[in-house]
């Protein structure tokens, strides 16, 4: 019945080619089972089937009794920032990269030693040595940092974590480190009270305690459900929060493998793969701002996006033909809804042939774009994986030349449907392959594309059920030699890694933009990811804050649900509420699936329009905020939006709240996110609070009950911060910004605002500022001290301050020069005046007002 309906719809969807190359992929796949072996992964269809449907209902199974573990230590010795502790049955290396960062791993008798990852940013010898002592104690030995403590048991084997009082963080579970064939396990003991976060794009609330996940990146071959695992991006990478002390773990493993978060046992956290090496590396806080910091360290930076990337973007699948585009962006001038960006998606290319154009439907591409760029409008047009396999076409015919397609063992091509039909694949784990790709999209950028988004990597390839290339596909692992199963988890942080680079060495000294579906660990130190084929539904849009909040504690900081959802009918009202969360995800992209209707933020007309329209508003208005978070988190790994713990750790009731987060260290947003909600309980975390919209005042550490009618979305600052804003612009490139707004929440407490040019790396090169604000209240006198450093100038000369919470002032100064031109607006309950860009402003307030 459901396979009828797949059918209908493919032959709705992609035309009879491609569905009857679906009909035949089954029949070679079992010719090439028999041909290959390894009939588990590519086997004939049905056999797969069955085989995935009694492992989704059983689980994996442990590993073997008669599995191997390491044994009891026989000695230990030290080599530069190893400890080499051998055992009876296998060696363990236990490399110290910092003062709270360890690597672990466990060497089998006859395996090579190799710590190469594509997650990891950073050499060993890129890491400066740090000291540490070894120990010998009664409970075994003691590898010790000023931080951490390793302790190895001895009879048998067996490590546990400790902080330098004596904490214990983790412990092996005992028979924890086990190995059968080429599959691996190793256990950790969970405490009680213990949260877990992280595992990279799961459709799971915010605490991932008691269920088992899967980590192989997938298309779950249409839109997913709350529930729905694996995804399309994967990241075996965990936060644990044990009795308020932050740790994490890191398994660096890409194989298919299964994270067991006290599922099978509630106290044990299992980490098993099909194959590949037991390393992890483990990351001490313990806060949790530093657990991200040494991420980012380990697995990279994020790159600084282009500004236009924080603005509004509108997608749909399709908007063809390139009238529909024309119009489209026509009407977001009209109607004055600010929109930076444009997506094409796949029916601009000439039948689904990457790097292509339709000749009918988008004749004159660049003419196109050229005019969309003088409405001040980015392109972003969509590049899939698969290249057809066709002899007309040049990029198939080239790739074949060069050999960049993943082959089979005995040498001949993969092949498999996608959209256009049968398609080729690159191999992306081959740097010269990587180089090969990057050059093809020197026709796109030519023609005036800004930016790409990459599809369909997981990579997906068409049968009946999500299906991907067969284990026994070769790669080049970098000159090394691999095979899918080990290749597939990274396949497509390699191609957004290849896009990005292709992308800078066509551009050099501008920022890429490259959006991805599927990555591993790391992606961000190339591009950014969206959450996928999510459906215009509340549940979808309540979901989509845990799965951004849990992608920024994993280093994918930039990421967003598609806004209004992707299948099935976005409502008004849905839709409305979806925008005002957009807001406040650090991308805002609103797209909708083929068939589904029209989305645009006017579609729904009053009030819904000139609500949507006041919303977009906001974000463009809070620019210079955004852009200070996003280099934030490119600084510091910190994401722009944040979980409540992330900053209030010690706060119990913060642990598991995933509906409610902070954007940046100011703002705490507390989006609406079921049907005829016009109020919400609003948890304001320890602090002083000031509503966004009236300036009310609350104290923390307690819920409050907030009104939000639909054109309300409840924003809370907190007190002691200084929000820095812009006159509302139609996109980012319109010019000129002429005004520096400061919303200053009195109270004690530090901010700070980044500007650079948005677009060029000349950032790199000093060409940016950073302005430091102090705030200070005392005794009704509010003042704020301001510091900066670098030397770029930014185009706006007026500054404008907004007081918030205050019912007027007595006195007001920059400088020692008085203030007087100010104004009080009643409702909001602040006071606006215009200023000079001082070092030091003060404002004298009636001693009544800031208790
Ligand atoms: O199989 O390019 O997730 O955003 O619109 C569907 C068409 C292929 C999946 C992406 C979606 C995109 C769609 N793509």
């Amino acid at each position: 019945m459901n396979n009828m309906r797949r059918l209908f719809s493919s032959l709705r969807m992609f035309g009879l080619a491609t569905t009857l190359q679906m009909a035949v992929s089954p029949l070679r796949k079992a010719y090439h089972s028999a041909r290959f072996g390894n009939p588990v992964v590519h086997g004939p269809t049905l056999w797969l089937a069955t085989w995935r449907a009694l492992r989704a209902r059983n689980g994996w199974s442990p590993l073997p009794t008669d599995a191997v573990q390491p044994g009891a230590v026989r000695s230990h010795e030290v080599h530069g920032q190893t400890v080499i502790v051998t055992c009876e049955h296998a060696t363990i290396h236990i490399t110290i990269l910092a003062e709270d960062l360890l690597r672990v791993q466990l060497q089998r008798p006859g395996e090579a030693l190799d710590h190469f990852s594509y997650a990891i940013a950073r050499t060993d010898e890129q890491w400066p040595p740090v000291a540490f002592s070894i120990r010998r104690g009664e409970e075994g030995i003691d590898i010790a940092t000023a931080r951490l403590v390793c302790r190895v048991a001895t009879t048998p084997c067996l490590l546990s974590f400790h902080d330098p009082h004596d904490h214990r963080l983790i412990t092996g579970e005992r028979k924890a480190t086990a190995w059968h064939g080429a599959a691996i396990a190793c256990s950790l003991q969970l405490a009680d009270d213990e949260h877990v976060y992280g595992l990279g794009e799961k459709a799971f609330g915010l605490d991932r305690r008691g269920r088992a996940y899967t980590m192989w990146n997938s298309d779950p071959n249409g839109a997913y459900a709350p529930g729905t695992d694996p995804l399309y991006l994967n990241i075996p990478f965990y936060i644990g929060l044990n009795n308020r002390r932050a740790y994490g773990l890191f398994f660096d493993n890409t194989y298919r493998s299964r994270i067991d978060v006290g599922a099978q046992a509630a106290d044990t956290l299992t980490f098993q793969a099909e194959g590949g090496p037991l390393r992890y590396y483990l990351l001490y806080g313990p806060r949790l701002a530093t657990v991200l910091e040494r991420w980012s360290e380990l697995t990279g930076h994020m790159r600084l996006p282009p500004l236009w990337a924080l603005g509004y973007h509108q997608s749909r699948w399709s908007y063809t033909p390139d009238h529909r585009v024309r119009e489209l962006a026509a009407q977001f001038r009209q109607q004055r809804i600010p929109c930076d960006t444009i997506h094409l998606d796949i029916h601009y290319m000439d039948g689904y042939r990457c790097f292509t154009w339709h000749p009918r439907r988008f004749p004159d591409p660049a003419g196109l774009i050229s005019q969309l760029h003088g409405w001040g409008f980015k392109v972003v047009p969509l590049i899939d994986c698969g290249i057809k396999n066709d002899c007309s076409y040049a990029v198939c015919n080239d790739g074949i030349a060069h050999k960049v397609f993943c082959t089979y063992p005995d040498g001949t091509l993969f092949h498999g449907p996608v959209w256009p039909g049968d398609c080729y694949f690159p191999d992306f784990t081959n740097p010269a392959t990587r180089d090969w790709w990057g050059r093809q999209y020197r026709s796109l950028l030519n023609m005036g594309a800004d930016g790409i988004w990459n599809d369909m990597n997981e990579p997906t390839v068409f049968g009946w059920g999500a299906d991907t290339l067969p284990d026994c596909v070769r790669h080049d692992w970098e000159g090394n030699g691999s095979n899918h199963a080990q290749a597939h988890n990274v396949y497509g942080l390699q191609m957004a890694r290849a896009t990005a680079d292709g992308l800078a060495a066509l551009r050099p000294g501008r920022r890429t933009f490259v959006i991805t579906r599927s990555a591993w660990a790391g992606l961000q130190r190339y591009a950014m990811n969206w959450m996928g084929d999510n459906v215009s539904t509340w549940e979808h849009l309540r979901l989509s804050i845990p799965m951004m909040a849990n992608l920024g504690l994993c280093g994918l900081a930039f990421t967003g649900p598609d806004c209004g959802g992707f299948a099935g009918d976005c409502q008004p009202e849905l839709l409305t509420r979806w925008i005002q969360l957009g807001v406040f995800t650090p991308f805002f992209r609103n797209h909708s699936a083929l068939g589904t209707a029209d989305q645009e933020p006017w579609v729904h007309g009053e009030p819904y329009q000139s609500i949507n329209r006041r919303y977009i508003e906001l974000r463009y208005h809070l620019l210079p905020y955004f852009y200070t978070t996003f280099w934030q988190c490119a600084q510091s790994g910190m994401p722009m939006l944040r979980p409540l713990f992330v900053h209030w750790q010690e706060d119990e009731r913060t642990h598991s709240l995933d509906d409610e987060f902070m954007f940046g260290d100011a703002l705490l947003i507390a989006p609406i996110g079921r049907p005829g909600d016009n109020q919400r309980p609003v948890y304001l975390p320890a602090g002083v609070w000031y509503d966004w919209w009236t300036g009310q005042r609350y104290t923390g550490a307690h819920t409050v009950e907030v009104q939000a009618p639909l054109d309300h979305l409840p924003i809370f600052a907190r007190a002691g911060s200084v929000v820095p804003a812009w006159p509302v612009m139609q996109y980012t490139g319109e010019r000129p910004i002429d005004r520096l707004t400061l919303h200053v929440f009195p109270g004690e407490g530090q901010s700070v605002l980044y500007e650079d040019d948005g677009e060029t790396l000349a950032y790199q090169d000093g060409a940016f500022r950073i302005t430091h604000f102090n705030l200070n209240i005392d005794q009704g006198l509010l003042t704020i001290e301001r510091q900066e450093e670098g030397s770029f100038v930014p185009m706006w000369a007026d500054v404008e301050l907004i007081v918030h919470g205050v019912d007027g002032v007595e006195t007001a100064s920059a400088d020692g020069q008085a203030l007087t031109a100010w104004q009080y607006e009643e409702a909001m309950h602040s006071l606006h005046c215009r200023a000079p860009w001082a070092q030091k402003y003060t404002f004298l307030f009636t001693p009544s007002v800031l208790q």
